[in-house]
Order: structure tokens, then C-alpha cells, then sequence
């Protein structure tokens, strides 16, 4: 069963922009850019052989699968999209439907909807990492205890050796890709930052809006690295990115989730913005810290994050968690 989501839609510019977004081939990480003709529409899952099911949610509808595109390793995230409001006289009028029952006043129907209000959003990882693989797998997670000196012995050797390449990070800020999705461009080579829709949005509707802010600073990993020096930085991101998103989706300050992923996936200083009320993946307590808490922390503390024991949860496959296990610490 779908729910409706779509309260309030994005205009149909934006929306355009936005659902070419999984037709695109993930070209080479260098030149990310969106063209905006119609080869976009090519399909570039025609030569996916698939090899595995990595996790899926029949709930959330969402399916994580592994395989092949030519000789390289790919993941392909398909998820379901909210049913819009602004679609339901269509899809009422243009849609055929087939009885499953009927009993009393009760009837049951299969509703064949016309293609352009089927989409199924698609992101595609290629080439995919290992470590691509294992984030997308199921797996039992363990909540690890970090003190700051388990952060300089164990995490920060292990995230110095291997971490998920950045450059779409880098391309975002030098604008080489995805430089008409920004919502919020502050140039300041210190306090300044991009803010831009997420990968895991399709904008369609602020139900689920979900934005990230990157720092332009390109030295802080995470937030173990944050001290009270950085808070004229987190303090322009708090505010210039909540007045961007009243000004862009018209949602106030007082309907946002704005959090710091601890541990992160990509270990470039980035904020993410949620709709409060949306469930968003990763904004559970365990792993996401408020950016407000986080800058009264630094103002009582300056030194806050690089003295206290922080608690995140792993995966049993992470090679952080063979790390921790192997130095006792579990
Ligand atoms: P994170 O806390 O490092 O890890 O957040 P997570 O992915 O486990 O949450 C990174 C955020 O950046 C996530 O919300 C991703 O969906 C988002 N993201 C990742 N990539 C590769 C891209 C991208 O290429 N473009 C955009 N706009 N967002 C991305």
C-alpha cells in the first residue's frame, strides 16, 4: 500500500532537473556534469547482470542489489516514490484497474498506472568499491564505544588508510557536477559551504526533503575534528542553510532536522538537513548528533569532541569493527 505523501510539491522545472537524474550513466567521477538531452534516457542498467540481493524493505520499498555493468562492480539502489498529490487526477483518470475481490462494500484492485507516474528512482554505484558492497548489505551492527584515545589509536589510522573516495564531494564544490542543484553557495574559503538536495532525495515532494551542507574547508574528517575555532563555520551553516530552505521549500527552522552523522560514510565535514518527521536513514540517536547540540557543546567545551567517548554502531563485516575487536575493545 502507497502512502501519499506530496504535500506541498516543488515546481515542475525542478522536478524535471531532478528525474533525469537516475537515466544519467554515472559518468567518470572527474566530469559528473548533467548534460540535459535525451541520450540521458539511455539505459544503462540494459547490460546489469545481477549477482546478489544485498538488503531490501518491503515496507520502505526499497531493493539494494549487486552485479555487473560491463566488467565492473555496481550497486543499484531501486526505491519506490511517494505517490504526489499533485499527480492523483491523472492517475485516477489515466489509470486502468483490474478487480482482484469484491466482497460486500469492500473491493480490491491492481491499478496500472500510466508510465511517467511509475517511476522508480535509481541510483547507480560504478564502479563500486567493496566497501560500497558492504554498506548496502544487511548485516547485525554492534554499538562501539570510542574514547579519544580509541579515535587517534584505532579509527583515525584505519579512516586514514581506507575511506570512501571524496570526489564527488570535490566535484560538488568546484561545481563539475550537480552545479544546478545547489541551493546555498557560500564562496567563503572559511565559513563557507554548498547547500544542495541529497542523493537519497528526489525532490518531488518536501515530505521527505533531504539536503546536505559541504564545508568548503577540506581538513575536517568529521566531527572528532570540530573544536570551538570552527563554530563561526557551524554557526553560518545552521543559519544560512535554514534561511535557504525557508526561502527555497518554504519550510521554517522548527520543521528541520539538522544533524551530523557520527561515524560518517565520507569523511568530509557535511551537514544533513531533514524534514522532522521524516524517517530518514542514519537519524537515529545512535548515530546522528544535532548541529545545535553539537555547537553548544563546543561553546561550554572547546575541546568537546576530541576528549569524549562517542558511541556509533558497525557492522559485524566493517573493518572498523575488526579493528576495535582486535585491539580489545570489544
Ligand atoms: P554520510 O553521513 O557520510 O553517510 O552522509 P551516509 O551515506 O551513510 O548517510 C553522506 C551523504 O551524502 C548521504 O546522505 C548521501 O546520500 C549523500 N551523497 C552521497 N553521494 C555519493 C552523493 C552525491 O554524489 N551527490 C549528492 N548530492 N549527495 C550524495
Amino acid at each position: 500500500m502507497a502512502t501519499v505523501a506530496a504535500k506541498r510539491e516543488i515546481s515542475s522545472a525542478e522536478n524535471d532537473e531532478l528525474s533525469r537524474e537516475a537515466k544519467r550513466p554515472k559518468a567518470d567521477d572527474k566530469n559528473g556534469e548533467e548534460g540535459g538531452n535525451e541520450s540521458e534516457w539511455e539505459n544503462v542498467l540494459s547490460t546489469f547482470t545481477m549477482s546478489s540481493v544485498l538488503s531490501d524493505s518491503a515496507r520502505e520499498k526499497i531493493m539494494f542489489v549487486h552485479g555487473k555493468i560491463a566488467d565492473h562492480d555496481a550497486v543499484v539502489v531501486l526505491e519506490k516514490t511517494p505517490i504526489r498529490e499533485d499527480s492523483l487526477a491523472e492517475l485516477f483518470r489515466g489509470s486502468k484497474l483490474r478487480l482482484e475481490l469484491r466482497n460486500d462494500i469492500y473491493s480490491s484492485y491492481r491499478l496500472q498506472a500510466p508510465p511517467h507516474l511509475n517511476e522508480i528512482k535509481t541510483t547507480v554505484v560504478c564502479p563500486a568499491t567493496e566497501k560500497h558492497v558492504k554498506k548496502y548489505k544487511r548485516q547485525e551492527s554492534f554499538l562501539v564505544e570510542e574514547t579519544g584515545e580509541d579515535y587517534r589509536s584505532i579509527t583515525l589510522p584505519y579512516i586514514q588508510e581506507q575511506s570512501l573516495s571524496l570526489q564527488w564531494v570535490y566535484n560538488i564544490l568546484e561545481k563539475k557536477a550537480e552545479a544546478d542543484k545547489i541551493v546555498h553557495d557560500d564562496a567563503d574559503p572559511e565559513v563557507g559551504f554548498v547547500l544542495l538536495p541529497d542523493l537519497k532525495w528526489d525532490q518531488k515532494q518536501v515530505d521527505d526533503l533531504y539536503l546536505i551542507a559541504i564545508v568548503r574547508q577540506k581538513d575536517i574528517k568529521s566531527l572528532r575534528d570540530l573544536s570551538s575555532e570552527h563554530l563561526p563555520l557551524l554557526q553560518n551553516v545552521f543559519q544560512r542553510g535554514k534561511e535557504a530552505i525557508l526561502h527555497r521549500y518554504n519550510l521554517p527552522a522548527s520543521k528541520l532536522r539538522v544533524y551530523l552523522h557520527y561515524q560518517p560514510s565520507y569523511y568530509h565535514l557535511h551537514v544533513h538537513f531533514t524534514k522532522l518527521g521524516y524517517d530518514a536513514p542514519g537519524c537515529g540517536v545512535e548515530r546522528a548528533h544535532l548541529l545545535s547540540d553539537v555547537i553548544q557543546n563546543l561553546q561550554t567545551d572547546p575541546q568537546f569532541y576530541k576528549s569524549r567517548t562517542l558511541h556509533f554502531p558497525l557492522r559485524a563485516d566493517d573493518g572498523l569493527f575488526r579493528r576495535f575487536k582486535e585491539a580489545g575493545r570489544l
